[in-house]
C-alpha cells in the first residue's frame, strides 16, 4: 500500500472566510462517528432507515453466520437483529436453572461489533418451552419464570433495546380471551403483569415489549392486547413498547387500517414496532405490500423500528412462500426495492446496485501534542471506482499530515475532504483506509466524519 505523506500547507486564505460547518457541524453535535450513504440518499435498508429515525432489522440464525453472502448482506443492509431462536427458553435454559448463552452470543457479538441493535426474542411464551417447566407446580413455576427473566436480561444486560418480555399470550378469533399456557393456566392473568415488573428489574434501560401476531390491524384480539396495554398504563406496570409481528399472506393481507392500529397503540403511551415482518407472494404484489407496511411505521412517529423475519428466502420458516426481500440467492427482489423506496432510500435492485461506501473512525498512537487518526472506507454492496467523505476537526486543532489519500481544505482549515490515492477502487465490501496527524493544540476531541459518497 502507497504510503506517500503529504504535510500540508497553511490553508489559502481568500475573501470568502464565512465558516459553514454546515452538516458536519451538525454530526458533530450528534457525535455521529460512522456514516454511510450516497450523495443523494442512501442505499441500503439500515441507512435509509436511520435517515427516517428508525432501525431496519433482520432476524438472523446463529448457523448461518459463517456463510459469506449471508453475513454480507447482513452486514451491509441492516442495522439490527433479532436472534430467530437463540434466545427462546428451550435454547438458553434446557433444563431447570442450566443455561446456555453461546449461540446467542454469537449473534450479540456480530451484532455489537458492527454497531447493531439487538433486540431480545422471547423471555415467555408458550413454545419452544421446555417440558420441565410445564410440569412445575403453581409456586415453583412462578419462581422459574421470574428466575429465567432475572438471568436471561442480566446475562445481556446494557445490551438489549428491547425485549419481547411476554410472546403470543392471546388467543386468536373473536374471544379477546388469554391463550392456554402453563403460565397463564397456573397463574393466572397476572403471570404477563408480573414478568413485566420482574423484567423491569433485571435491565431498567431496555425496552420492554408485549409480541404477537393477528394482532396488526384493528380486531377483537388486537383489541383485547389494547385493553391490556391500556390498562397496565393506568396502574403504572412498566411496559414500553407493543410489537407487530407482521406475517402476511395472501389469505392475510396488510390490514387497511393497520396505520391506524399502529397509532391507536402509540397514543397510549407505547412505542411500536414491526417485529417479525415477513409477506408470501411475490413481484409487484408483495412489492407493494412491503411498501405499504413501511409507510405506516414511517407515519407514525412512535413506530421505531421495522423487523423482516430472515434475509434470504431459502432460510425462512416458510421458504416455499417466499416472503421476504432476498432470493435464495441473495439477489434484491422488487419487495426490497419497494422498501428501500418507502424508506425514501435510492437504489436500482433487481440484483444491480448503488455505488455507496461508509466510514468508521479509529484513533491509532497518541502523543501528548498530536495523535493519528485512521479512516476506514468500505464499499457497499456493489463494486465502487471513487468515493469521498470529510474529517472535521475542532479549532485550534490541526491536521498536519496525511498519508494514502488526496486531501484539499475549505478555507477554515478544519474540514478536510479526502479522495483516493490510488485506492478508489474497491470491491463490493471490501475496505482500504487513510490516515492523518491531529495537532491536538490543547484539545484531544475525535475527529468527525462525514458522510462518503461513492461512484
Ligand atoms: O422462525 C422461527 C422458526 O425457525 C422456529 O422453528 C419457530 C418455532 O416456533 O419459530 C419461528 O419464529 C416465530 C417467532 O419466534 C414468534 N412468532 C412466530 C414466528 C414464526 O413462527
Amino acid at each position: 500500500m502507497a504510503t506517500r505523506t503529504s504535510i500540508r500547507k497553511a490553508p489559502r486564505r481568500t475573501a470568502r472566510t464565512t465558516l459553514v460547518l454546515g452538516l458536519a457541524g451538525l454530526l458533530a453535535a450528534a457525535g455521529v462517528t460512522a456514516l454511510s450513504g450516497t450523495a443523494q440518499a442512501a442505499s441500503t435498508l439500515g441507512a435509509a432507515a436511520a435517515e427516517k429515525g428508525r432501525y431496519f432489522g433482520t432476524a438472523v440464525a446463529a448457523n448461518h453466520l459463517g456463510e459469506a453472502a449471508y453475513a454480507s448482506t447482513l452486514n451491509t443492509e441492516f442495522n439490527s437483529v433479532t436472534p430467530e431462536n437463540e434466545m427462546k427458553w428451550d435454547a438458553v435454559e434446557p433444563s431447570r436453572g442450566s443455561f446456555t448463552y453461546g449461540a446467542a452470543d454469537r449473534i450479540v457479538d456480530h451484532a455489537q461489533s458492527r454497531g447493531m441493535k439487538v433486540r431480545g426474542h422471547t423471555l415467555v411464551w408458550h413454545s419452544q418451552l421446555p417440558s420441565w417447566v410445564g410440569s412445575l407446580g403453581t409456586a415453583d413455576l412462578r419462581a422459574a419464570m421470574n428466575n429465567h427473566i432475572t438471568q436471561v436480561m442480566t446475562h445481556w444486560k446494557g445490551k438489549i433495546h428491547s425485549w419481547d418480555v411476554v410472546n403470543e399470550a392471546f388467543q386468536d378469533g373473536s374471544s379477546g380471551a388469554r391463550r392456554s399456557s402453563p403460565f397463564q393456566d397456573k397463574l393466572g392473568n397476572g403471570f404477563i403483569e408480573e414478568a413485566f415488573r420482574t423484567a423491569r428489574a433485571a435491565d431498567p434501560a431496555a425496552k420492554l415489549c408485549y409480541n404477537d401476531y393477528n394482532t396488526d390491524g384493528v380486531n377483537a384480539k388486537s383489541n383485547a392486547v389494547y385493553n391490556m396495554v391500556r390498562d397496565f398504563k393506568a396502574r403504572g406496570v412498566p411496559i414500553d413498547c407493543v410489537g407487530f409481528q407482521s406475517h402476511f399472506n395472501s389469505a392475510l393481507s396488510v390490514p387497511s387500517d393497520y396505520q391506524a392500529n399502529l397509532q391507536r397503540f402509540a397514543d397510549l403511551g407505547v412505542d411500536v414496532q414491526i417485529t417479525e415482518l415477513d409477506i408470501e407472494g411475490s413481484g409487484t404484489a408483495q412489492a407493494n405490500s412491503y411498501s405499504n407496511v413501511v409507510k405506516a411505521c414511517l407515519a407514525v412517529s412512535r413506530c421505531t423500528g421495522i423487523t423482516v423475519w430472515g434475509i434470504t428466502d431459502k432460510y425462512s420458516w416458510r421458504a416455499s412462500g417466499t416472503p421476504l426481500l432476498f432470493d435464495g440467492n441473495y439477489n434484491k427482489k422488487p419487495a426490497y426495492t419497494a422498501v428501500l423506496t418507502a424508506l425514501g432510500g435510492s437504489g436500482s435492485g433487481g440484483g444491480g446496485g448503488t455505488a455507496s461506501c461508509s466510514v468508521t473512525y479509529s484513533k491509532q498512537e497518541e502523543w501528548s501534542d498530536r495523535f493519528n487518526g485512521r479512516v476506514t472506507v468500505t464499499a457497499g454492496s456493489s463494486a465502487i471506482t471513487s468515493w469521498t467523505t470529510t474529517v472535521t476537526v475542532t479549532p485550534p486543532q490541526k491536521i498536519s499530515a496525511t498519508w494514502n489519500g488526496t486531501p484539499t481544505w475549505d478555507s477554515s482549515g478544519n474540514v478536510m475532504t479526502m479522495r483516493p490515492n490510488g485506492n478508489g477502487s474497491l470491491a463490493a465490501g471490501a475496505s482500504t483506509s487513510f490516515g492523518f496527524t491531529v495537532m491536538k493544540n490543547g484539545n484531544s476531541a475525535a475527529p468527525v466524519l462525514g458522510s462518503c459518497t461513492a461512484s
